[in-house]
């Protein structure tokens, strides 16, 4: 791992570099040389214009050489089984980040295929000097990441804009719990959380301008498709392009100077349609800021009432901060602000937001083998580790009750609160934070056994929850059901030493009626 610029010869044309981004941000994925040639920033987890480590490296790097800088997004069919309703919420935030390039110049294209291929064939095909990408953890975006950076023959350089403190330098290994990795996050805050300088209003444009990268988009989707030997799930204005690039690869919607098609590319494409979009919750960076401005306004309540959910304090940004649609940055900014109004609750939502979702990518990322799986979740013990001893200790141990997959599934236990979050969750695609460790929990007690109870959790929340497929949300499955980032607690059955919650202590902290009767309302 180096630091990316360093290894840049000197620019094409000589234009002052604006070198806002820090060094110590990036890190070079392979090591081929930045060569003469357009640069390509690769967006994937960070769906937005501004406040963008990622897109600003790109754009540093291409005004230092005097290179137009293009953008891509790779839309991959069935991403980790991915439904409708968080498809429809992505696509909607990309068609606003869409125009917010096209407002500074910087055209956005989207390409179809599996990432690894498309992007690829993008950079050869496009003759691009670079490609800069933004950071994911988890194990399919590490390996679309390497494989580019292994076979593209291109410089990657790889730029985390979602971690306020890259997660490379947060540590250098897997911590052990929060009270390890929150004395290095906050030592390095003073360094990284830092404003942000805006995006600049783009120059130079892409050789042959829209045309030619239409033209890009559609072959380079036509050489994944033909490269996986489908065809690709399209249906707009075939291109000549695409045709000839073969293998029965057709029409693609991925826009041109008009512009991408969004509405034909939501209904082209195949995904689960049993679980809809939701309305409730407006996806985008627009809506993203609106949401943190109406929080804020309220953060003093947040100390006391964020473990409550019959009061709706916490923040609801988890599914914008899963899309990117906003930065954990810029709202740790606008919160650091007010902290002389409300120290406690700021406090708290920087320990929930910067270091516990932090914690969570720490995890991910150096535990790239078990992160899923009870028997991976502790490999600095040689998976033998307290919880896993105590989990197999009690794995005969009587159940007070079983339910299959499906009867959670559809919300029919003889728990009311239980009940309750699950409709939460499957009409709403959200699930109040406390009820996420109860929901969990339960699942725990009432199936056969620890690793089908982290396989159905997993399988419900990412599924139906709008900021599903993420580590936030794999690692709080991983902590509810065995312990991970927690200590061991009184024994007793089937948790073990595993803590547990019931609904005699969670009913005593707030009403489930209230709860039930805020989630008809939405
Ligand atoms: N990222 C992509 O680059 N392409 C996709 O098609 C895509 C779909 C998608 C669907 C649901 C979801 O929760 C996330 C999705 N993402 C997609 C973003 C994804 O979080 C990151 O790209 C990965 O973490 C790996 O980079």
């Amino acid at each position: 791992e180096g630091e990316a610029a360093a290894s840049a010869p000197p620019p094409k044309k000589g234009r002052a570099p604006a070198a806002a981004v820090s060094p110590r941000r990036q890190r070079a994925l392979n090591s081929v040389p930045v060569r003469p040639g357009p640069i390509l920033y690769w967006m994937s987890r960070d769906q937005r214009a501004e406040d963008n480590w990622a897109l600003l490296a790109a754009q540093d790097l291409a005004q230092a050489r005097g290179e137009p800088l293009v953008v891509a997004f790779s839309l991959v069919r069935g991403f980790l089984g991915a439904t409708q309703r968080q498809f429809d919420w992505m696509l909607r935030g990309l068609e606003e980040t869409e125009a917010d390039l096209r407002a500074k110049n910087i055209p956005f294209v989207l390409v179809r295929g599996p990432c690894e291929r498309t992007i690829q064939s993008l950079a050869a095909r496009g003759k691009f000097g670079a490609i800069v990408c933004d950071f994911a953890p988890v194990r399919i975006g590490r390996r679309w990441r390497d494989t580019v950076a292994s076979n593209a023959g291109v410089a990657v350089i790889e730029v985390d804009a979602r971690n306020i403190v890259p997660a490379w330098l947060a540590s250098d290994k897997l911590e052990y719990a929060a009270r390890t990795i929150r004395p290095r996050i906050h030592r390095q805050l003073g360094e990284f959380l830092t404003e942000f300088p805006s995006l600049a209003k783009q120059e130079d444009f892409f050789p042959g301008g829209w045309d030619a990268l239409q033209r890009l988009a559609s072959e380079a989707s036509a050489d994944a498709a033909s490269a996986e030997g489908t065809t690709v799930q399209g249906g707009v204005g075939a291109s000549a392009a695409a045709a000839s690039a073969g293998a029965g690869a057709e029409a693609l919607p991925c826009g041109a100077g008009a512009g991408i098609p969004w509405p034909e590319v939501r209904r082209s494409l195949d995904v689960d349609a049993t679980v809809p979009p939701v309305a409730w919750l407006a996806p985008g960076p627009a809506a993203a800021m609106a949401q943190v401005g109406r929080f804020l306004a309220r953060i003093r309540a947040y100390g006391k009432d964020r473990n409550d959910p019959s009061k709706g304090a916490t923040s609801l940004l988890s599914p914008y901060l899963h899309f990117g649609h906003l930065s954990s940055q810029r709202a740790a900014l606008l919160a650091r602000a007010q902290r002389s109004k409300a120290p406690e609750s700021v406090d708290g939502f920087i320990e929930e937001m910067v270091v516990r979702r932090e914690l969570a990518e720490n995890y991910v990322f150096y535990n790239q083998d078990g992160y899923d799986r009870i028997d991976g979740m502790y490999p600095q013990f040689g998976n033998d580790s307290w919880a896993q001893r105590s989990l197999r200790e009690h794995a005969s141990d009587k159940r007070s009750v079983l339910y299959t997959r499906e009867e959670l599934e559809s919300g029919k236990t003889h728990d009311p609160l239980w009940n309750a979050a699950q409709a939460e969750m499957v009409h709403l695609g959200h699930m109040h934070g406390f009820n996420r460790m109860y929901w969990a929990k339960k699942i725990l007690e009432w199936t056969p056994s620890p690793e089908e109870a982290l396989a159905t959790c997993i399988a419900l929340n990412d599924k139906y929850q709008l900021d599903g497929r993420d580590p936030n949300g794999w690692v709080g499955c991983a902590w509810a059901v065995a312990g991970v980032h927690d200590n061991g607690w009184k024994e007793r059955p089937v948790f073990g030493k595993i803590r547990y919650m019931n609904l005699t202590s969670t009913i005593r902290k707030f009403s489930i009626d209230s709860y039930v009767a805020r989630v008809a309302q939405r």
